[in-house]
């Protein structure tokens, strides 16, 4: 009796063991870079005039490209993936361009037009981001490459929301909360406090 105790006191040991290692190694995987994909499908021999070109095997003409965005202010194929994303404190990003064109993830206060005036007319963006009209601050990101982005909770990418777009293509853009590490509670609490505090 007492031995048959010991024996299912060591499986159940052991369980929490394997069960604190698959945690660890859950938490490490969520640790791993989060990646941002800036996409289009440019096709290089119709986009070869526009400046900084187009490289790779997308489809859609520079005809195509312009009539979508006269009818939607938005061309589908040109977008970030995700458009809107969590992040604990911690977590790292990549920025990875998947398209053939030159592409921006440039922070922003508020979305706004970039710094290509026709694109911005036919968009539905009159106003440039002042973000993007500061040459000296936009990272380049050109075809095919994956940068290091923000990591989340540093001065670049703070607790609360972000906004960050394409200043060639400004309704490219992605939203990214980060969470406040403390108890989930905690902002939406003080938020309520202040909230009552008003009245
Ligand atoms: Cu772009």
């Amino acid at each position: 009796m007492k031995q048959k105790l010991t024996v299912r006191t060591v499986v159940g040991a052991a369980f929490a063991l394997v069960a604190l290692l698959s945690l660890t190694a859950g938490a490490g995987a969520v640790q791993g870079d989060k990646k941002i994909r800036l996409l289009d499908d440019c096709d290089p021999v119709t986009f070869s005039g526009v400046p900084g070109g187009c490289i790779g095997n997308g489809h859609t003409t520079f005809a195509e490209f312009i009539e979508e965005l006269e009818e939607t202010q938005d061309v589908h194929k040109w977008r970030n993936q995700p458009s809107q994303m969590h992040l604990n404190v911690g977590r790292p990003t990549l920025i990875e361009n998947r398209g053939g064109e030159v592409h921006t993830f440039t922070p922003v206060a508020a979305f706004g037009g970039g710094f290509v005036p026709d694109l911005n007319a036919l968009s539905g963006n009159p106003v440039p981001a002042p973000e993007c009209l500061n040459f000296g601050s936009i990272t380049f990101i050109p075809a095919g490459a994956v940068e290091e982005g923000p990591t989340a909770g540093t001065g670049e990418l703070p607790v609360g929301l972000s906004r960050f777009q394409c200043c060639i293509h400004p309704w490219m853009r992605t939203v990214i909360e980060v969470a406040s590490p403390g108890p989930q509670a905690s902002s939406s609490k003080a938020n309520s406090a202040e909230h009552h505090a008003h009245h």
